[in-house]
């Protein structure tokens, strides 16, 4: 197999991205993400769909996905891990801080609810 790449340019380019590399493990840390957007609303939840104040789109991942993954964050702060899905129908009704990216339409991929990581 050719080499194209030596370790140290590797070394690099995971260093320079959103991984750290030291003596043989990869840790992922949280990633570095240009442009985020920070929207303060009432979390909604209309045919299907979470809103901040039902008009920003939530971008959350899959709904089916939603519905069977342990939530690795309590969003809703009952003091249970629920599913995502559960957790995230317990904030309908509240106002919610998202951070994310805002696509062009309007809609936003969502990073952070109320300063928690959110990944799906
Ligand atoms: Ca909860």
């Amino acid at each position: 197999m050719k080499k194209i790449f030596g370790i140290g340019a590797i070394l690099a380019l995971l260093t320079a991205g959103s991984f750290v590399v030291t003596a043989g493990q990869v840790c992922v840390q949280q990633p570095v993400y240009d442009n985020i957007t920070e929207i303060t609303g009432v979390w909604t939840y209309t045919n299907g769909i979470f809103y901040i104040d039902n008009s920003v789109r939530l971008h959350l991942g899959p709904r089916w996905s939603m519905k069977i993954t342990q939530s690795p964050e309590d969003y809703d702060g009952d003091g249970t891990l629920e599913t995502i899905f559960t957790e995230l129908q317990g904030l309908v009704g509240t106002t919610v801080t998202v951070k994310g990216h805002l696509h062009e339409d309007g809609s936003l991929s969502v990073f952070y609810i109320n300063d928690l990581p959110y990944s799906w």
